[in-house]
C-alpha cells in the first residue's frame, strides 16, 4: 500500500521491530515503577473497538510490559471476552453494565491488574456508543487516582462505511438520524480519532477520510489503522504510550438528544446448544449464516436494523466460527469458519439493534425455528435476555 503515512500526527516515527526494547519501552519503564496507564476505546458499535483494543494489545504486550485488556459489554455470554482471552494479555471482564457506572469495580480491576498482574497498560472498550465515557470515567480517575493512573488519550475508532453518513455524500445505510447524532458525539469527546478497516480502502479513499476527519475534529490527532491487518499498530502504540488526555470537558449529562439516540438501541444475548436430530454430521456454517440471514431479513422487513450482530459457535476439538454483520446492507462476515462438519454446536449471539425489544426477540426466534426445520436440528437455550436501553425495569 502506498499510502505510508498512516501516522498522521506530528510524525510517531518510524514503526517499532517487534523485537528488543524499543524508546516508548524504557519510557514506559522508567515512568511507571508504580504506575499505570489507561485507555478507554471508544466508537461506534462493529466499527472495531475489540478487534483494536487485541491488536494494540498484542503488539504492546511484546514491546513495552505487560498489558491488560477489560473487556466492557452488558450481559453474560459475550462474543468479546472469548475472544480478548486469545491475546496474550491478561483479560478481565465487567459485563454487568458499562464502565462509566461501574467505576469502583473499574478502578478495583485497574489495581489489581497493576498489583497482581504487572501491567503497565490498560485498555478498555465501552458497550453501545461509548459516549459519556471521558465525562464518567477519565475525570473520576483523575480526581481520585491520578497518584497511580496516567491517563491516555481518550480514544476513538471510526469505522469508514459508518463515516460515510457524516461525509459530504451523507450516504444513507438505514441508519436512524439519532445514531448519526451519536456518531458526531463521539467525535467531540475524543483526545485522538483513528480511522480503522483502511485495508478495505484505497490510498485516495484513505486520505479524503482522514482528512474529513481532520476537518471535524481540528483539535485532536487523527490516525489511520487496520486492526485486522495490523496496519498503523506499532505508530498507534507508540502515541498513546507518550501522550495523555487532555480531559476535555465534555458532558452528556443533560442532552435530552443524547438520550433519545440511546432509547434506539436493543441489547440482545443468546447461547444455546443445537444438535441433529439424526446424529448426522452437517454444514454448521451453514446453518449460521441462514440464521442471520433470517434476522437480516426480519429487519428489513420491519424497516429496522442491527448495527453490529456478532455470533461465535464451538464444536469441539479447536473448531469455531466467528461472524459479524454491521447492518442489514452489509454481508456476513466471516471472521472464522469452521473446518469440518459437526453434529452438534454451541452458540452464542450478541445483538446491538436499532428496534424495539419484543419484536426483535421474536424474529430470532423465528429465525432459529426456521434453521431446525431446515437442518432437523433440535435446540435447547441456555440463556437469553433482551432489553431496550431505555427499557423500564431493567
Ligand atoms: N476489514 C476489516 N475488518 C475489521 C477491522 N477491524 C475490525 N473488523 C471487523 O469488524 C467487525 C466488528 O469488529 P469488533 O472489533 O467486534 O467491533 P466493536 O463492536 O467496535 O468491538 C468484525 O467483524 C471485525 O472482524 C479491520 O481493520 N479491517
Ligand atoms: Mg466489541
Amino acid at each position: 500500500m502506498a499510502y505510508d503515512s498512516f501516522s498522521t500526527y506530528g510524525g510517531a516515527g518510524a514503526a517499532h521491530e517487534d523485537t528488543g526494547q524499543t524508546k516508548a519501552t524504557r519510557r514506559v519503564a522508567e515512568n511507571a515503577p508504580d504506575r499505570i496507564r489507561f485507555m478507554v476505546v471508544s466508537g461506534f458499535l462493529g466499527a472495531g473497538k475489540t478487534t483494536a483494543m487485541i491488536a494494540l494489545g498484542e503488539y504492546m504486550d511484546k514491546n513495552y510490559g505487560h498489558i491488560g485488556l477489560i473487556a466492557n459489554d452488558l450481559g453474560a455470554n459475550l462474543v468479546d471476552t472469548n475472544l480478548t482471552q486469545t491475546s496474550g494479555c491478561t483479560v478481565e471482564e465487567i459485563a454487568s453494565g458499562c464502565i462509566c457506572y461501574q467505576m469502583d469495580n473499574t478502578i478495583d480491576k485497574i489495581r489489581r491488574l497493576k498489583d497482581r498482574d504487572g501491567c503497565v497498560f490498560v485498555m478498555s472498550d465501552i458497550p453501545g456508543c461509548g459516549v459519556g465515557a471521558l465525562d464518567h470515567t477519565y475525570h473520576r480517575l483523575a480526581d481520585e487516582c491520578a497518584d497511580w493512573i496516567t491517563l491516555s488519550p481518550f480514544m476513538v475508532v471510526v469505522d469508514p462505511e459508518r463515516l460515510r453518513m457524516l461525509l459530504p455524500e451523507k450516504a444513507d445505510i438505514n441508519l436512524p438520524e439519532e445514531l448519526v447524532y451519536l456518531m458526531k458525539l463521539q467525535l467531540e469527546e475524543a483526545d485522538l480519532v483513528v480511522l480503522n478497516k483502511i485495508d478495505l480502502l484505497t490510498d485516495e479513499e484513505i486520505q479524503r477520510d482522514v482528512d474529513f476527519l481532520k476537518e471535524a475534529c481540528p483539535d485532536v490527532p487523527v490516525m489511520a489503522i487496520s486492526a485486522l491487518k495490523k496496519i498503523g499498530i506499532a505508530e498507534l502504540a507508540e502515541f498513546i504510550t507518550t501522550h495523555e488526555s487532555a480531559l476535555k470537558n465534555f458532558s452528556v449529562r443533560d442532552d435530552e438528544k443524547f438520550a433519545e439516540a440511546e432509547t434506539k438501541l436493543t441489547w440482545y444475548n443468546r447461547r444455546m446448544f443445537f444438535k441433529t436430530l439424526d446424529d448426522s454430521k452437517i454444514d454448521c456454517n451453514a446453518v449460521i449464516d441462514d440464521i442471520i440471514e433470517n434476522i437480516r431479513m426480519g429487519l428489513i422487513e420491519r424497516k429496522r436494523n442491527v448495527p453490529h450482530l456478532k455470533t461465535f459457535a464451538t464444536a469441539g476439538a479447536g473448531d469455531f466460527n466467528k461472524c459479524s454483520l454491521i447492518g442489514i446492507d452489509y454481508d456476513i462476515e466471516h471472521t472464522q469458519l469452521f473446518i469440518r462438519d459437526h453434529k452438534k454446536m454451541s452458540m452464542i449471539v450478541n445483538a446491538r439493534a436499532v428496534c424495539e425489544s419484543r419484536p426483535l426477540a421474536r424474529l430470532v426466534d423465528d429465525a432459529i425455528d426456521d434453521v431446525c426445520d431446515k437442518y432437523n436440528l433440535d435446540v435447547q437455550v441456555f440463556f437469553t435476555e433482551c432489553f431496550g436501553m431505555g427499557d423500564e425495569g431493567r
